[in-house]
């Protein structure tokens, strides 16, 4: 039956689109279920096996919800906008647009091949104008609010292709292009105030279903920290700047104070003789990336600025350095340094000879690190550390020299990207008004087709003057737009929202519908979004809310991370190594069924593994099994000989079996569990194929239970399970049917079977029931022909019952 598969596949895809079988009933009254998946990035041409893992298992767990009287709402839709398509063109000259949408084209046709319940009338394309001309209203919603807003910020700049490059363009710190050194250099650019909510991010973390793993690198990304900030005059001067520190407690042992070198104080503070020497640090430091700067190994180093600075509370002066260990953009861009209890700050201070003065006792070598009690420090001398963090604060707060103060690592949001392929940006400048937001009826304002693809690294909307040159939205003189367009990630921060009302061209949604639906119920994708996507969401969730648009919290109320599937090498999938997987070849084979029930069976769902052709063969002869099973089920239960009424051991034995298999499917589907939910199908089948050839049956019996089986099988196997429920003659559709329920006293075994030993050998096994005392069994087991053979001339000396299992007989 190798083509069996895709006949019946396209059979029931059809039917079930005509019949609108899944259409999505907003006025339904059943629970509303969101189901959701992350949308396809239509960058590789391709739907590949890491797609197939992540929406064929999720689709199955949505049929077995609705099967339970869930509204079930599952949309796809595409990500469309990005780098990929566009350095596809300038390689190729194939313009973004249309490589984009033949992808979509093609990974649509495949995705519908999956004969998953999309909502296939609620589909989006983040690249069309009716997708993001809401997109820049989001932009408009956040501007208007202030949380959109412009600064200067380094981008990644070759300057021998005088160009931005985006992070992958970079490789190993040269241009990926010519090879040459890449450079930092400050461009004016947007950014989304994520920071304001940085507490509630963190904070509503505790609330949400998400893997404790993704959970913890949000908060690390966040990265709270609760400390004080420490003012130091400069002496001989009007100048004071902030530290901010997490360790008050150790004020008495700053022996120096370090400035970032991007920090504009370096050079008010540096004295004339200094000045060649801080330049040339400063450049050097240019080349770095934070990432290196931060990294423990690297050697400290710095350079002295002639400065000094004044401790606030024993007004002892230290020396002001720069050091690129400091970065500019956290806390204050400034630290005060205590070589005796932090190690960065004594491996700098070791290497250019500065003091280090003990200020906690503990450790028997320096630095020493831990929390203790303070030494070397007048009045706080004696209290611990805790204690003498807060006594200093106030003491600051007295003197009028500091205050406790909340960091977090959190930076806002840089949302402007120097490309084309993107939402453009919906703001003009004019000479006269400055910077104007596009009036929400002008949008979208259009992505121009006809644009230059050069390979010279220019922007081309910034080399487009039609685009660029337009009228003032306020004064109706010359402006120029901004050539810049949004981060991806902005398209996909709300892309959850429009889904509902998908179709809507008054509004990006209806509030109503929106609050209706959501949150999303369900969400599944990938672990790599665990700090861009999935924290970009929440942020513009929780603005749409405060605004009015939402009522919920939070987007995603439970979040799943499928596993990534291998190659059968064990190694991650690509086109280079040969070792990619090809659906489409394996659907034309074996049918999507057996495709999806081979990812469901061969892999925990949220680990993943190497892929396996032995595999998919053998899911594909289970299926075959399946299909002969059920085959001689229905001739069993058409035939009008060798029938009976009655519920006998045989029946009760397969009733176990069924309810067995109805409850634990449900239970490890449920909790995403897919591999051990078809191996109870699996241990079903067995069973009611052993039913099937006993001499006479109980054919209404058999054919409630043959209804369940194909019941619990048809989310996993969708098509065939609806192909065989035509075939025991019952109306369509196998989905619109209740989940079965499964009964607790066919669970409870009335009869077991008990192995008999004599002298530590099993002789005999009896059936008995269940109910018996110890004193029944020890008869029972006596009683047994093949026991009295074997006790024949010996003496019985002992019975031991082992209850449930065993009876052993000692003799003599
Ligand atoms: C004095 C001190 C003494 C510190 C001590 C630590 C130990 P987290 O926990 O990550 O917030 N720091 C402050 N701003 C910095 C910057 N822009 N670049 C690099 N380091 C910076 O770390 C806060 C600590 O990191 C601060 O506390 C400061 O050093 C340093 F025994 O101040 B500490
Ligand atoms: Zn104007």
């Amino acid at each position: 039956m190798s083509n069996y598969g895709t006949i019946i596949d396209q059979k029931w895809q059809k039917k079930w689109e005509e019949s609108g079988l899944y259409n999505f009933d907003e006025n339904s009254n059943k629970p509303k279920l969101y189901t959701l998946e992350m949308f396809s990035y239509p960058s590789g041409s391709k739907l590949h096996a890491g797609h197939w893992f992540n929406y064929g298992p999720v689709d199955s767990w949505a049929r077995m919800k609705r099967m339970q009287g869930y509204n079930v709402f599952q949309p796809m839709g595409f990500d469309a906008f990005g780098l990929p398509a566009e350095n596809y063109a300038i390689k190729t000259g194939i313009h973004p647009k249309d490589s984009t949408d033949k992808n979509i084209e093609t990974m649509e046709k495949q995705l519908r091949a999956m004969g998953a319940m999309f909502n296939w009338d609620h589909e989006l394309v983040t690249c069309k104008p009716d997708y993001y001309k809401w997109t820049q209203w989001v932009f408009l919603k956040l501007y208007e609010k202030g949380l959109a807003y412009r600064k200067k910020a380094p981008v990644n700049w070759c300057p021998s292709c005088n160009t931005v490059l985006a992070n992958e363009q970079v490789v190993d710190g040269c241009c990926e292009r010519c090879d040459t050194e890449v450079t930092k250099k400050d461009l004016t650019q947007w950014f989304f105030k994520i920071t304001n909510y940085a507490e509630e991010l963190l904070e509503k973390l505790d609330d949400l279903d998400w893997p404790e793993r993704t959970k913890a690198m949000q908060k690390h990304w966040i990265g709270k920290s609760t400390g004080a900030e420490v003012n130091f005059k400069v002496k001989d001067s009007s100048i004071a700047f902030d530290v901010f520190t997490t360790r008050a407690d150790t004020l008495f042992g700053v022996s120096y104070v370090v400035l970032a070198p991007e920090n504009p104080l370096v050079d008010e503070l540096t004295k004339e003789e200094f000045k060649e020497a801080v330049e040339d640090y400063k450049a050097a430091a240019k080349k770095q990336s934070e990432i290196e700067r931060q990294s423990i190994t690297r050697e400290k180093t710095g350079v002295f600025t002639g400065s000094y600075a004044i401790n606030p509370v024993n007004g002892k002066e230290v020396p002001v350095w720069v050091g690129d260990y400091v970065l500019a953009t956290y806390g204050t861009g400034a630290v005060m340094a205590v070589p005796a209890h932090d190690e960065r700050d004594f491996a700098f201070a070791t290497k250019y000879n500065l003091p280090i003065v003990r200020v906690i006792e503990g450790g028997e070598e320096l630095p020493y690190t831990e929390y203790g009690t303070l030494v070397n420090s007048d009045e706080f001398t004696g209290l611990k550390s805790e204690e003498a963090k807060e006594a200093i604060v106030k003491k600051l707060e007295s003197l009028n020299c500091g205050s406790g103060k909340t960091n977090y690592r959190l930076r806002d949001w840089l949302i402007s990207r120097q490309r084309y392929w993107g939402a453009p940006i919906p703001i003009v400048y004019c000479d006269k008004c400055g910077t104007v937001a596009i009036p929400e009826e002008q949008l979208p304002v259009e992505l121009p087709y006809n644009v230059e693809f050069a390979p010279d690294g220019k922007s081309p909307l910034a080399k487009c003057d039609d685009f660029i040159n337009t009228t003032c939205p306020v004064c109706g003189g010359p402006a120029k737009r901004e050539a810049d367009t949004l981060d991806t990630f902005v398209c996909s921060s709300w892309y959850f929202l429009r889904y509902v009302d998908n179709n809507n061209s008054e509004k990006a949604f209806d509030s109503e519908k929106v609050n209706k639906l959501l949150p999303v119920d369900m969400y599944v994708g990938g672990p790599e979004h665990a700090c861009m996507h999935l924290l970009y969401a929440r942020f513009v969730t929780k603005a749409l809310r405060d605004m009015g648009y939402i009522n919920f919290d939070e987007p995603f109320k439970s979040l799943k991370h499928q596993g990534l599937i291998l190659g059968p090498d064990g190694q991650k999938m690509s086109k280079s190594k040969g070792n990619t997987i090809s659906p489409d070849e394996y659907i034309k084979e074996f049918g999507s069924d057996v495709f999806r029930m081979y990812l469901m069976f061969g892999f925990a769902y949220e680990e993943g593994g190497a892929w396996s052709d032995e595999g998919i063969k053998a899911v594909s002869k289970f299926i075959d099994r399946i299909e002969r099973t059920l085959q001689s089920a229905i001739d069993r239960i058409n035939s009008k000989e060798k029938v009976k009424d009655s519920m006998d051991k045989e029946e009760k034995e397969l009733n176990y079996s069924r309810h067995y298999a109805i409850k634990n499917v449900s239970e490890d589907a449920e909790k995403l569990q897919f591999n051990t939910a078809i191996a109870r199908l699996m241990e079903f089948n067995t069973a009611l194929s052993k039913y099937c050839s006993e001499e006479i049956i109980n054919a209404a019996f058999l054919k409630e239970t043959v209804v369940d089986f194909i019941k619990l099988i048809s989310p996993f196997a969708p098509h065939f399970a609806e192909e065989q429920w035509s075939l025991i003659g019952k109306d369509f559709s196998v989905f619109n049917e209740q989940w079965p329920v499964f009964n607790p006293a066919a669970l409870v075994k009335d009869e077991i079977e008990i192995a008999i030993q004599i002298n530590g050998k099993i002789k005999s096994k009896i059936n008995i029931s269940s109910s018996l005392n110890e004193e029944a069994i020890k008869e029972a087991a006596l009683d047994d022909e093949k026991v009295k053979e074997n006790l024949e001339g010996k003496d019985v000396k002992k019975v031991i019952v082992i209850k449930g299992r065993l009876v052993n007989i000692v003799a003599k």
